[in-house]
Formats: structure tokens, C-alpha cells, sequence
């Protein structure tokens, strides 16, 4: 049998050594995928800034285009660029560049418009990083915001209760005029009890919701967690449904164990014990890959 090609990833995140977000997640979680990824990191912190106070913080912009040049340099090929905390506004237009720089006929583009959650920016982040993202966003195959990132991306009200398909609608619309791809939207709550993401392909009209049953409070990297699997299972072939029912499958598992445990919140997801579990499901979505039988 021949096997297809490991297909490749470029993790563009910061490290926060503490805290399970970010490239502590991704790298992880897009090989447990099945898909290689290489890293090209926005920021150096000790965790993330959620929670912890008193953080280091190291703005990595300047090693990012001598990175890329380096990539293009070895003839390295990537499948997908999957962006998501940036160091500042600048960087995003660093990164503008670091993708012309890396991206070849096949590299698809997501973008992670990392920046707020609940309503409200994270600490350091204001309306410059949200004009930066729109300006990202506009050249990215898909894209990935939570409910209060669409907001204010789009300017509509941001709505914290339940989630009316109206509302919903109204949200990927807006975001469709600003990407012209695929749009998955996270933190949607369709109905009392239930949160997940509904992902909409801009230009097929294909649209799927995933949902499990919510867990009350804030659970910080769920976003990353999300956008890692279902970025690394859209590169390799997934259908959106399968993508996304897959992904939400994995942040629900995660945070179950978290409440289970008691985790403390700012520790992040328990996503390693979810792992096992994703990993027999990617199996099984890839069955064609499996060399048993070999
Ligand atoms: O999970 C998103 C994220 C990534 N990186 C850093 C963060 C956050 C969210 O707070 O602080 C540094």
C-alpha cells in the first residue's frame, strides 16, 4: 500500500510555559492528529495572561520573517498556516509577510482572531488588534472566533445569554463579508444547556453545528484546543461536519475531566486524558491511513 503524505502545519502562537494554551496545545494536539507541525512562535511568557499575574513576557517579532526566510530557504512546503495569540497589531502585519514569504499554490490559511473572550478584550489587547485581525482575517481560508471576537470584529452587539439563530445568522454573514472562506464559530449556545461551534462554508453555503452539554464558568484554552483539532482535521481531509463534530467532541471531553478533577481553572483543559479517545476517532476518520494490515 502507499501511504498519502503527512501533511504539514505551521503553529504560529506564543509559548505560555504554564497553563495549556497556545503551542502547549497545538503542537500536541495537531500531532495527535496526525498532521506534522512546526512551530513559529509570536511570544516568550512564563503563562498565559489569564488568571496569573506578574507574567513574563518576550515579544518574539523579530525572529519571526528570519524564521520564514529560513523555511523557504530549506524548500520546506506547508498544507496549512494556523495563527492565533499575537504579540501586538505590528506582529499581525509581520505575519502578513512571514505567510507571503512561507506560503506556496496549496497552503490554506486559518486564522484564530485570538484577542477576547466574555465580552471583554484580554489584558494588553484593545481596537488596533481588532482592526489588525479584519485585515488578517480578509486573507484567510478559515477562520475560527469565539462569539465575543465576531462581535467585535463585526460590530454587533455582543450577546452573553443564548444565542437566537437569528443572532447567529447575522454574526456569520458579517464575518462572511470579511472572509471568504470557511467560518467556525465558537462558544455558540443555541438552547439552554448546550455550547458548542457552528461552522459555515461561505462559499458552498454548508453549515453544521456541533454541541455539547455546558459546563457553567470559564475554561481558558478551550478556543485553542477547538481551533488546533479542527484546523489540523480540515488539512487532512476532514469533511466540515466531521471536523467539527469531532473537535467539540475532544473540548467536551476536556472539560469534563477538568470539573471532574477540580482543576484549578487557570491551569487550563485536562486535554491529555481526552486524547486517547480523539486519537481513535481520528483513526477511524482516516481509516485509509491505518497500516495494519500492511
Ligand atoms: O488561549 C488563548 C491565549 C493564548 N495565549 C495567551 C493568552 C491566551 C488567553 O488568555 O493569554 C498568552
Amino acid at each position: 500500500m502507499t501511504l498519502k503524505e503527512t501533511k504539514r502545519i505551521a503553529a504560529v502562537h506564543d509559548i505560555s510555559g504554564m497553563g495549556r494554551c497556545s503551542l502547549t496545545m497545538a503542537l500536541p494536539v495537531i500531532s495527535a492528529s496526525g498532521v506534522e507541525c512546526s512551530c513559529l512562535p509570536t511570544a516568550l511568557l512564563s503563562t498565559h495572561t489569564g488568571g496569573f499575574t506578574n507574567f513574563t513576557f518576550k515579544d518574539l517579532s523579530e525572529e519571526m520573517l528570519p524564521i520564514a526566510r529560513h523555511w523557504r530557504q530549506v524548500g520546506a512546503e506547508f498544507d496549512g498556516v494556523y495563527s492565533g495569540y499575537l504579540a501586538s497589531a505590528a506582529q499581525a502585519e509581520l505575519l502578513k509577510e512571514a505567510i507571503s514569504i512561507i506560503r506556496t499554490d496549496k497552503t490554506r490559511i486559518i486564522v484564530d482572531p485570538v484577542m477576547a473572550d466574555n465580552g471583554s478584550y484580554y489584558s494588553s489587547f484593545g481596537d488596533d488588534m481588532c482592526e489588525a485581525f479584519k485585515r488578517l482575517c480578509a486573507e484567510a481560508d478559515i477562520i475560527t472566533p469565539n462569539i465575543t471576537e465576531a462581535a467585535l470584529m463585526t460590530g454587533v452587539a455582543y450577546e452573553d445569554r443564548l444565542h437566537s439563530r437569528d443572532y447567529i445568522n447575522t454574526l456569520l454573514e458579517k464575518l462572511g463579508e470579511i472572509c471568504h472562506g470557511v467560518i467556525a464559530l465558537t462558544g455558540v449556545r443555541p438552547e439552554k444547556g448546550s455550547i458548542g461551534a457552528v461552522a459555515y462554508d461561505t462559499r458552498t453555503g454548508e453549515k453544521h453545528i456541533a454541541v455539547r452539554p455546558v459546563r457553567e464558568g470559564t475554561f481558558h484554552g478551550t478556543g485553542d484546543l477547538f481551533a488546533s483539532a479542527f484546523s489540523a482535521l480540515t488539512i487532512r481531509g476532514a469533511s466540515l461536519k466531521d471536523s467539527t463534530e469531532t473537535a467539540i467532541m475532544l473540548v467536551g471531553e476536556s472539560i469534563d475531566r477538568t470539573v471532574m478533577r477540580e482543576t484549578p481553572r487557570r491551569n487550563g483543559v485536562d486535554f491529555e486524558g481526552a486524547l486517547p479517545k480523539y486519537i481513535l476517532q481520528v483513526a477511524k476518520l482516516f481509516a485509509e491511513d491505518d497500516i495494519s494490515d500492511a
